[in-house]
């Protein structure tokens, strides 16, 4: 097995319930995945990561494990993920699932013994704390989706924990028991035959034991980052974890690094440390938050994206990056970075050119590759999200105009990435996903963006993304060479060069909806090079210290 395949791998990430539906109940489901496998492999993705599938009361859409060790019945069973494992590798691609293990779904075992009494085997597996003197909160610490973090016993007359939902209880990682039990169901998993995991919140895991206070001018639900992540511990634990399980299978792991710098992902990430392969860090996803955090009408600055990118591509050059545009939490790339209406195409090869010729593995958001765009929702009510519910509900009592939180909710819901995947564009047969009514609405733009239309123009960005995939697997410069920024302050503009041995690659994205310009490097143009892919039909015949681009112009060439 050749070392270190995931850092030539694209991931492709499949959200389950909302991808293929086999079984006529309006929710996707693993035989739908199966059956789908062939577009997977046109496309030419070399992981798959699925978002949550075990058993869960579904209060954040499987983030709520009840049974670590069980499918959910709507997903299908544990012999049907074998079998999309065996179809998966039979065509080469690799798969891994999601591991969430910052908190469990109050309906666990686990939970039901420990919230029973002080005294029980289970009692120390989740963090509990006795109340105040005055019997208030142990801290001012707020859940990401709304209220306090911390959730009364009477049983036990203490407070639990929950970073998120009241429902998703942390776990104590601080025990040697409880750590003993992940790291035996992470075996299981691996024994079972999966590729490697995605890791949920995992710089969570360890909490600062001093439970200190958030300062009250942090924004909304994020206090709790203050005493949750990066903890004294989360090093510590994950080499434990790499040493007595990691290591000994040939798999892949990703950390989700929410409030983590690059300094921090680095040692995450840096192979000597054996802890992780990579992480998500989202400090591009924060480049547009306002006073609600993520719920605003703000818009990113090219010039700071240009400057969170490149400290992550520099800092990790000796760990190893995720790069991704895309989640199952994140609105859609092409709407938020890119133009989605006149120049929707344009602007979504765009984006993808940028991060596909960076260094570092990227994952593709199932939608994304079709340059599918944010949902215009009739209602807000229509959002299900447990978090947009929070924000809606938050910016009505504060008195924000109608108008704005319905802009925000456009811009930032998580659903915009939920509705069910567009495999045609006929509505009377549910896009293809579905012939029943769909857990959470169908997009209305499905009609004109969908797989078919894609799979048949030759110029769809489907296509474009094929292109860059099949590039990455073909030229080591890629996947390895040394990166650098080029004309830092061009407004317009974005462009870098990857160097390795002796030859140079030079990407050029431009932002702008109107033709501008860039410079070229001099030197650089009198060598030998060739284009290797660009988003317009007609490609530059020849490059020019002064470069014209038409909107949205991408285009990446190799100079020998
Ligand atoms: O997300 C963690 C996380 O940081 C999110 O709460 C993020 O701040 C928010 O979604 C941005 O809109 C992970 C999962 O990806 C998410 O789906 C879960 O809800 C969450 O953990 C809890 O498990
Ligand atoms: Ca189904």
């Amino acid at each position: 097995m050749e070392k270190d395949w995931w850092k030539h791998s694209v991931v492709y990430q499949v959200y389950p319930q909302s991808f293929k539906d086999s079984n006529a109940d309006g929710i996707g489901d693993l035989k739908g995945i199966i059956e789908k496998l062939p577009y997977l492999a046109t496309l030419g993705i070399d992981v798959i990561w699925l978002n949550p599938i075990y058993e869960s009361p579904g209060v954040d859409n499987g983030y709520d494990i009840s049974d670590y060790y069980k499918i959910d019945p709507k997903y299908g069973q544990l012999d049907d993920l074998k079998t999309l494992l065996e179809e998966a590798h039979k065509i080469g691609i690799k798969v891994i699932l999601d591991l969430v293990v910052n908190h469990t779904s109050d309906k666990h075992r686990w939970f039901e013994e420990s919230k029973k009494s002080q005294d029980n085997p289970y009692s120390d597996y989740y963090i509990w704390k006795d109340p105040k003197p005055d019997g208030s909160e142990p801290t001012n610490w707020g859940s990401t989706f709304g209220g306090s973090a911390w959730e009364y016993v009477p049983e036990r007359n203490q407070y639990y924990l929950h970073c998120f939902a009241k429902e998703q209880p942390d776990l104590n990682w601080d025990n040697p028991k409880l750590r003993e039990e992940i790291f035996q169901m992470i075996d299981w998993w691996f024994q079972f035959g999966i590729d490697g995991f995605r890791m949920d919140v995992i710089t969570l895991i360890s909490k600062d034991l001093n439970y200190p206070d958030a300062p009250e001018s942090l924004p909304y639900t994020k206090s709790y980052y203050i005493g949750a992540s990066n903890g004294p511990r989360v090093h510590e634990y994950l080499h434990e974890l790499n040493e007595k399980v990691l290591k000994r299978y040939d798999v892949m792991t990703v950390g989700e690094a929410p409030n983590t710098n690059a300094d921090q992902a680095l040692r995450y990430t840096k192979p000597e440390n054996e802890e992780l392969n990579m992480v998500f860090h989202f400090d591009h996803m924060h480049l547009d938050y306002g006073r609600y955090g993520k719920f605003s009408d703000v818009r990113f600055k090219l010039s700071e994206l240009k400057r969170v990118l490149s400290e992550w591509q520099d800092k990790l050059a000796e760990g190893w990056n995720s790069l991704h545009w895309s989640n199952h939490d994140q609105p859609r790339a092409v709407t938020r970075f890119g133009d989605d209406s006149v120049y929707r195409v344009e602007s979504a090869k765009m984006l993808a050119t940028l991060l596909h010729m960076m260094k570092g593995t990227p994952y593709i958001f199932q939608g994304e590759e079709l340059g599918m765009k944010n949902v215009p929702f009739e209602k807000v009510e229509d959002c299900q999200d447990i978090e947009t519910q929070y924000f809606l509900q938050l910016m009505k009592e504060k008195g924000e105009p109608e108008s704005y939180i319905k802009e925000s909710m456009y811009l930032k819901s998580r659903d915009n990435a939920r509705t069910p995947f567009p495999w045609n564009g006929d509505a009377n047969d549910g896009y293809g996903f579905s012939p029943s009514k769909p857990w959470i609405a169908y997009s209305s733009d499905n009609q004109f963006i969908n797989a078919e239309s894609a799979l048949e123009d030759e110029g769809s960005v489907f296509y474009y993304y094929k292109q860059l995939i099949a590039l990455r697997h073909q030229l080591p410069i890629i996947v390895h060479g040394d990166y650098e920024l080029i004309n830092e302050s061009d407004s317009n503009v974005y462009s870098y060069l990857r160097t390795y041995e002796n030859q140079t690659l030079l990407v050029v994205c431009s932002f702008a909806d109107k033709p501008t310009y860039v410079d070229l490097p001099k030197e650089l143009l009198e060598r030998s090079g060739r284009c290797l892919i660009h988003n317009y039909p007609k490609e530059p015949s020849s490059l020019n210290v002064k470069q014209e681009l038409q909107p949205y112009e991408a285009f990446v060439y190799l100079f020998d």
